[in-house]
């Protein structure tokens, strides 16, 4: 308690430094300040200049507030595969074009200019800055200030984004009026020195998001939270950081519980873009799809992409009477997901579709009805009955169709109609009188069915009753709905462990628990969905200063996305999602899978790949997200920043501190992206010694750690061996490949070419030596779809002409690319001598 004390005394310090400081706006304050900052901000009588403030809201309504609109992506192999040749032929070649053409075309979009020109803005909107620059500067209105800084830093109203102004702003609201909004950002741009506004400053930035906190500025409790949890600007500190992240998970709660009966429902938001691409190096290459995590379908590919084909397919599946199909969609729209809102009329249409199958007009069951439909026509029940007792997308809610539904539900053992029907009981919805006793019966029978939210509210039951066995029942109970991602079973085991009910007193699960529980509410504690928003309509600056926000509060998710958004050598060869489902796609992808493998070593002492400007051109900021994101067990993102420290983007060049990373994401996390740059810098000695045995081996364990690197391995293995062979035959000094007890064959590029469009055959042939490359009689592909032999089969005559076209496409491409680098070298050689050689004339004529 005695460090709340100390806060707002350190503020008050910055505070009268800060009015001091001759740039600070509006010196009448100065002798205000120690008075408002520390009043409640209920002041609600009309403050003077609100007038001006709100003709500059007439004027801006006319604009409007997102400088974009929600577009849709185009797709379709041709266009896509289009996408990929163009992309793919200049980063292979030498160098990307001149900055300064790629700045020009930029900037015509009115978001990406970030060099406040004031005098170019269009009549209403230069209009309403004047009246509110007025009501700022003559008046020190909050809304005027507030509005100003907004739309310096987020470019609202199609506002120029000029960051010092919005961060002045953002100071003198905070300082002078003590709002809280204004201290969290001013806090944001300290600590991330967001368009060169601030030299960036964590411990200034710990202070304003401090003091926000303590004012109960949710977004700053949470950033507080995180930073006090990874050490930043501050010890680490798992007692702070829980203080602060139980406020938030109270709050989240709280939210959670004002919802309807069985609480708030919503649609996640937080993803990683690179996800959908298969990861940070591309789909094969990055840890997250690749290795064991290939075999797993990923929960966000395709979100978008193919929902609207998942659901098409569904919609014909049901037409034709499929009623399983039929539940399964309208379950999609009732849970909705990213890309696709919730849609309650739809998901209606669907569950009556099923539910009348089974019950007629009348009340009586169909007769003779398929197998199964009367289980899935309960389930349907239960979604109705659920529909009519929250009122989701009704007018109002109605308890009396509610209960008929749930009746007919429970009747089939539906555990969503138990449950609900439980709630109603224990609750008295709809005017009908409680009923403890047979309102835990049906809780007890939903919670045997596995069904997570019965679970939660048995536990709770025992928790209540407090003996020793209960407490233990109750933990039971929460710790099966956890498995489901239960927002409340997460925050009662927290609770548990914090306060050391029924559990051992402990601070880090508890920590990890409520961090879960804050982070679980998004709409309620972050910007993600605006985040989200932004970087779909493809406006990746604003995009970027949302998801900072979100990254501060500790979202590896968000501080992925922030590293992405602002990589310089994002892996551009990546073939769109949609195509991964055709043959062609996937000899697409594996090409992209090679090249991202060869990245490496095409990239090794050259410019960045991509070029990026304005506020995206921030690598450091890049490297300290990527910093973040490994911290919490992000392996991408550790390679990543082995990367940086290789080439040295926007960081010293460390060779050590890239081995370091490389050796811990091979270590501990295997990955084979690592593995392969590991082999890479043994086998051309860079950093490490050069050892071509040694290099051998890492291009094994890779290739045996993930088998998405077949091709890239196989390739390496064979340019190795030439290398090692030559350094033997010419005695160099280099430890050569030695024999090992069952040496691997290493195949031509025809030969694996036969193999490939032949698998069966090569499957057959090979067994041993190959035989953990594919399983029994098939292979599950990127999406973890089943892919059989016979569709390999149906390879078309032309394609593999196709492929050897790309691929040699690219190997001379390579080629060409490692001439001209030996060229530029020898040329910088040359010119060192010459230096040299000038140098000791110099020295000799004195
Ligand atoms: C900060 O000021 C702005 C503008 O007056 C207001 O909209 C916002 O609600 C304030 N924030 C808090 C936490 O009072
Ligand atoms: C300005 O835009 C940002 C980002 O979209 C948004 O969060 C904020 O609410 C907007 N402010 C106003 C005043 O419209
Ligand atoms: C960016 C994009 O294509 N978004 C679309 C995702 O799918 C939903 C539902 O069909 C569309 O409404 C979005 O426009």
């Amino acid at each position: 308690m005695r460090q709340s004390l100390l806060w707002p005394l350190l503020l008050l310090q910055t505070v009268t430094v800060t009015c001091d400081d001759p740039r600070s706006v509006n010196p009448p304050h100065e002798t205000a300040t120690n008075n408002v900052i520390f009043s409640t901000q209920n002041t609600r009588e009309r403050l003077p200049g609100s007038d001006l403030v709100d003709a500059a809201l007439a004027k801006l309504a006319a604009i409007p507030s997102q400088p974009y609109q929600r577009q849709r992506r185009s797709s379709g192999i041709f266009y896509n595969a289009l996408r990929f040749v163009f992309k793919a032929a200049p980063s292979l070649s030498m160098r990307g074009p001149p900055p300064q053409q790629t700045q020009q075309s930029a900037s015509s979009t009115p978001s990406s200019s970030s060099n406040g020109n004031g005098k170019s803005l269009p009549a209403p909107l230069s209009e309403a800055v004047g009246l509110l620059e007025e009501a700022s500067r003559q008046f020190d209105h909050p809304d005027a200030h507030y509005l100003l800084a907004q739309m310096n830093f987020f470019g609202n109203y199609t506002h120029p984004r000029n960051f010092r102004t919005a961060f002045d702003y953002y100071l003198t609201l905070a300082d002078s009026h003590g709002n809280s909004s204004a201290m969290y950002m001013v806090g944001l741009i300290y600590s991330t020195g967001i368009g060169g506004a601030v030299e960036p400053d964590q411990a200034r930035a710990l202070l304003y998001y401090t003091f926000a906190a303590l004012r109960g500025h949710t977004r700053a409790e949470m950033t507080v939270a995180a930073r006090h949890h990874a050490g930043i600007g501050t010890p680490r500190s798992c007692d702070e950081a829980v203080k602060y992240y139980k406020r938030v998970a109270d709050k989240a709660i709280a939210w959670y519980r004002s919802g309807p009966p069985g609480g708030m429902g919503w649609v996640l938001q937080p993803y990683r873009i690179a996800d959908e691409m298969g990861g940070l190096y591309g789909q094969g290459a990055s840890a997250i799809s690749s290795g064991i995590n290939a075999l797993r379908a990923q929960p966000h590919s395709d979100a978008n992409a193919s929902i609207e084909d998942i659901l098409e397919y569904l919609d014909l599946m049901a037409q034709k009477g499929d009623f399983k199909a039929a539940l399964n969609i309208g379950r999609i729209y009732y849970e909705g997901q990213r890309g696709l809102d919730r849609d309650m009329y739809m998901a209606r249409k669907y569950f009556v579709m099923v539910a009348s199958k089974f019950w007629r007009k009348d009340g009586r069951t169909a007769e003779s009805v398929r197998v199964g439909l009367d289980k899935t026509a309960g389930k349907a029940a239960g979604y109705l009955g659920r529909i009519h007792l929250r009122g989701d997308g009704l007018d109002e809610p109605s308890y009396d169709r509610a209960r008929s539904w749930f009746e007919l539900g429970i009747a089939q053992a539906d555990a969503q109609s138990q449950y609900y029907m439980g709630l109603m009981l224990s609750h008295g919805y709809g005017g009908g009188t409680k009923n403890i006793a047979k309102a835990t019966e049906l809780f007890r029978a939903a919670a045997e069915q596995d069904f997570a939210p019965a679970q939660v509210e048995m536990g709770v039951l025992h928790l209540d009753q407090g003996q020793l066995t209960d407490l233990q029942a109750a933990n039971d109970y929460f710790e099966l709905a956890a498995r489901y991602g239960n927002i409340e079973s997460y925050y009662y085991l927290a609770e548990m462990i914090h306060h050391g009910v029924g559990r051992d007193k402990a601070c880090a699960p508890a920590l990890s628990y409520y961090k879960l529980v804050a982070e679980k509410a998004d709409p309620l504690v972050s910007s993600w969905t605006e985040a989200n928003r932004a970087y779909e309509a493809g406006d990746y600056e604003l995009a970027l200063l949302e998801y900072l926000g979100a990254a501060e509060q500790g979202y590896e998710k968000a501080q992925n996305n922030v590293g992405y958004l602002l990589d310089p050598q994002q892996s551009s060869l990546q073939p769109s999602s949609s195509l991964s489902s055709s043959l062609s796609g996937k000899l697409l992808s594996a090409l992209a899978t090679l090249s991202s493998y060869l990245s490496l070593f095409s990239l090794y002492g050259s410019a960045s790949s991509t070029i990026k400007n304005g506020l995206l051109d921030n690598p450091s900021l890049g490297l300290i997200h990527f910093t973040r994101s490994s911290r919490q067990s992000n392996v991408d993102a550790l390679v990543k920043m082995g990367d940086y420290y290789l080439y040295g983007i926007g960081t010293e060049p460390s060779i050590e501190k890239a081995v370091q990373c490389y050796t811990g994401a091979s270590e501990y996390h295997q990955s084979a992206q690592a593995l392969y740059n590991l082999g890479w810098m043994h086998e051309n000695g860079v950093g490490l010694d050069q050892d071509f045995h040694l290099a051998k081996r890492y291009y094994d364990i890779a290739l045996s750690t993930n088998e998405e690197a077949y091709l890239p391995v196989t390739l390496s293995l064979l340019k190795l061996r030439i290398r090692s062979a030559w350094n033997t035959l010419t005695n160099g000094q280099i430890n050569s490949i030695q024999d090992e007890p069952a040496p691997a064959r290493s195949w031509s590029f025809s030969e694996w070419l036969d193999k490939f469009t032949n698998s069966e055959h090569y499957h057959g042939d090979d067994e041993d030596l190959y035989g953990d490359l594919y399983d029994e009689d098939g292979y599950t592909d990127e999406d973890g779809d089943y892919v059989d032999y016979d569709d390999l089969e149906e390879l078309s005559f032309l394609e593999p002409f196709a492929i050897v076209g790309l691929a040699a496409a690219i190997l001379f491409l390579l080629y060409y690319r490692q001439q001209r680098q030996q060229a530029a070298l020898r040329a910088h050689d040359r010119e060192e001598e010459e230096e040299r050689a000038r140098q000791q004339q110099r020295q000799q004529r004195r």
